[in-house]
């Protein structure tokens, strides 16, 4: 049966987010899905500016900053203190940058899934340190131009491919993993809705394309979201109690097709893409792989 998106918003107008800002969608989506008992904790970042000054506010739910290395350290302060007073029922929610997520808030991150708080942590990924003037962060993919890798001359971009911290948690035993990404708003929602049901710590990868720092007109947010997943170079997963399940199969895009919708990528030459194309290519087979061990260790246990 199809999902219908909850009509609720948590999020309302008038913030002051860029045109576009797949990291606003993002959000959006996430507290449809979470309801209105959910308290959210925001390093330093885009979203932590996002909402204005004060009196403004653009969340209807408690929001609460934190320092920028620090999100899984508050999340789980504010699991523990909830729980104290008898709000079992209520959200906790980290939902941080891929700066503050695969570089400087990686070790608070950990150490709160390892401990077993009933939390989400959602890292929104833009591929870079957006609010501070597009730095190349673990997640920027290789290839990538941004205000640290200069395309000069010298062809400076990143030369590293993409750290995954959605992958590092699957190692790391996290029993709730999925990816998702703005262009399939009823897939996160779904996955949300399923990483409610399970008691402890969540963690959810979203790609949310910046406008301002991959280089595209904002009016082609969801469309770039879509080319990411089609092409394969972003696959949408579930990650459930050590079962993998593909949400969708990437469909006959070209590489080519994603990285020429960002100017970020406009320098790279076939042998780049080519570079590109294989670390996709090999974490898909990754992921079909853990997908088909799934399967065949439910089959044997049915
Ligand atoms: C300890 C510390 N170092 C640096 C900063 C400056 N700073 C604020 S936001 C930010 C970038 C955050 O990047 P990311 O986590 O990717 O989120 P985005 O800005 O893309 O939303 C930085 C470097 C800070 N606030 N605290």
């Amino acid at each position: 049966m199809p999902l219908s998106i909850p009509e609720q918003e948590l999020m309302e107008p008038g913030h002051t987010a860029c045109h576009g800002c797949g990291a606003t969608l993002s959000m959006r989506y996430v507290l449809k899905a979470l309801g209105k008992n959910t308290v959210v904790s925001v390093p330093a970042a885009c979203w932590a500016v996002i909402p204005g000054a004060m009196p403004n506010r653009t969340l209807d739910v408690p929001m609460v900053y934190t320092p920028f290395a620090a999100t899984g350290a508050s999340i789980s302060g504010l699991r523990e203190a909830l729980d104290i007073r008898g709000k079992e029922d209520y959200n906790v929610v980290g939902f941080a940058g891929d700066g503050g997520t695969a570089d400087i808030g990686l070790q608070a991150l950990s150490g709160a899934m390892e401990r077993g708080h009933n939390v989400f942590y959602i890292m929104y990924d833009n591929e870079a340190y957006m609010n501070t003037g597009v730095q190349r962060s673990g997640s920027t993919p290789y290839g990538a131009e941004t205000t640290t890798t200069p395309v000069r001359k010298e062809k400076n971009f990143k030369k590293q491919q993409k750290k995954i911290v959605a992958d590092l948690m699957i190692a790391q035993g996290v029993p709730y993993v999925a990816t998702a990404t703005v262009a399939y708003p009823e897939d996160m929602i779904r996955k949300v809705n399923n990483a409610k049901k399970i008691k402890g710590p969540k963690f959810i990868q979203i790609l949310s394309p910046c406008p301002v720092g991959w280089y595209f007109s904002s009016e082609k947010t969801i469309e770039v979201s879509r080319l990411a997943v089609r092409s394969g170079v972003f696959p949408l997963f579930e990650y459930v109690n050590g079962v993998m399940k593909v949400t969708k199969q990437p469909s006959p895009v070209e590489i080519k097709e994603y990285l020429s919708s960002q100017r970020r990528f406009s320098h790279m030459s076939d042998r780049d893409i080519e570079e590109i194309k294989a670390y996709a290519d090999a974490r898909m087979h990754r992921l079909l792989e853990m997908e088909k061990n799934s399967a065949s260790a439910s089959a044997v246990q049915n």
